[in-house]
């Protein structure tokens, strides 16, 4: 690899390519081994990772107890997607794209799969009644948001995240074109935040939740090492401020510690979170 690169003319796959990724990536999908998936005894089976993208489902089911809808218990198992469990059949089969976080809806008589993390905000929001207004415009205002931040998080993620912090060198035309990329991207959300208080208007919904795991990782300095600085997260206040806000949510702080090495690998009960010292859900950690 290197940076006078001149492609062949039909591509083919370096296995070695010595990426941080390397052992996982792959360019075929399908399952590359049998494993069943487990299933506990609530009505929703989340297979998931206390990723950015993991955490919006949980920070999602647990903000759905928080408001007293008991028929949202689930149990969170853990997919250690480093080690490839997303390549397994069962996984294969509830999310042939194989990337957490995915459900398997069990409160009917068919249970049923939901993939992509978007997706199972709406599904849930809409079973629910909550955190998606039914007004249309109202509606359409939060659903604009919630997919801007789907549509956005590569960007963030596999562009800036992955050429400034995982890639074996650094190349500084990549970092560039994703730095100034995630810099307009965090500028559109302070000018939202400017004039409202959540991304769809007055009321918290699935569009802050959905945005706020990743960009509040990097506000805070807790995602890609130094990247708050490189990209002078002083600048974006009402990101900061809404950052602070949602920080605070009890089911946020809850959610967070799903999946994750610090809190719970796995979360079965509402109780499990008495295993934790205090401390944890008294604040924001970080590290899955
Ligand atoms: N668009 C998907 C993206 C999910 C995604 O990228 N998940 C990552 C973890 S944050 C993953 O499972 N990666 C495993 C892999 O790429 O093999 C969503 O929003 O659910």
């Amino acid at each position: 690899m290197s940076e006078d690169y001149v492609p062949p003319k039909v591509w083919t796959w370096d296995k070695a390519n010595g990426g941080a990724f390397a052992n996982v990536n792959r360019p075929v999908a399908g399952a590359t081994h049998d494993r069943d998936l487990p299933v506990g005894k609530h009505p929703f089976q989340l297979y998931s990772l206390g990723t950015p993208n993991g955490q919006k489902a949980t920070i999602m089911f647990e903000e759905l107890l928080a408001a007293g809808v008991a028929e949202a218990e689930y149990d969170a198992w853990r997919i250690a997607i480093s080690d490839g469990d997303q390549f397994g059949s069962g996984f294969v089969a509830i999310n042939p794209n194989s990337k957490i976080p995915a459900l398997v809806d069990r409160s009917g008589a068919v249970p049923f799969r939901v993939f992509e993390s978007g997706a199972i905000l709406m599904h849930l929001a809409e079973k629910f009644g909550l955190f998606l207004p039914t007004e249309p415009q109202a509606r359409a205002e939060v659903l604009s948001w919630l997919f801007w931040q789907v549509g956005s998080a590569p960007f963030m993620g596999g562009g800036f995240g992955h050429f400034y912090h995982y890639a074996p060198f650094r190349i500084e035309y990549a970092i560039d074109r994703y730095a100034m990329e995630t810099k307009r991207l965090f500028d559109v959300a302070n000018r939202r935040l400017a004039e409202a208080r959540f991304l769809g208007g007055e009321d918290y919904s699935i569009a802050d939740i959905a945005a706020y795991t990743w960009m509040g990782n990097i506000y805070r300095g807790e995602a890609y090492g130094e990247a708050a600085t490189f990209l002078s997260m002083h600048e974006y206040e009402h990101v900061g401020r809404w950052v602070g806000e949602i920080d605070a949510r009890p089911g946020v702080r809850r959610g967070r510690l799903v999946n994750s090495q610090k809190g719970l690998a796995e979360r079965h009960d509402a109780s499990d979170f008495d295993s934790l010292p205090p401390e944890l859900l008294a604040g924001i950690v970080q590290g899955y």
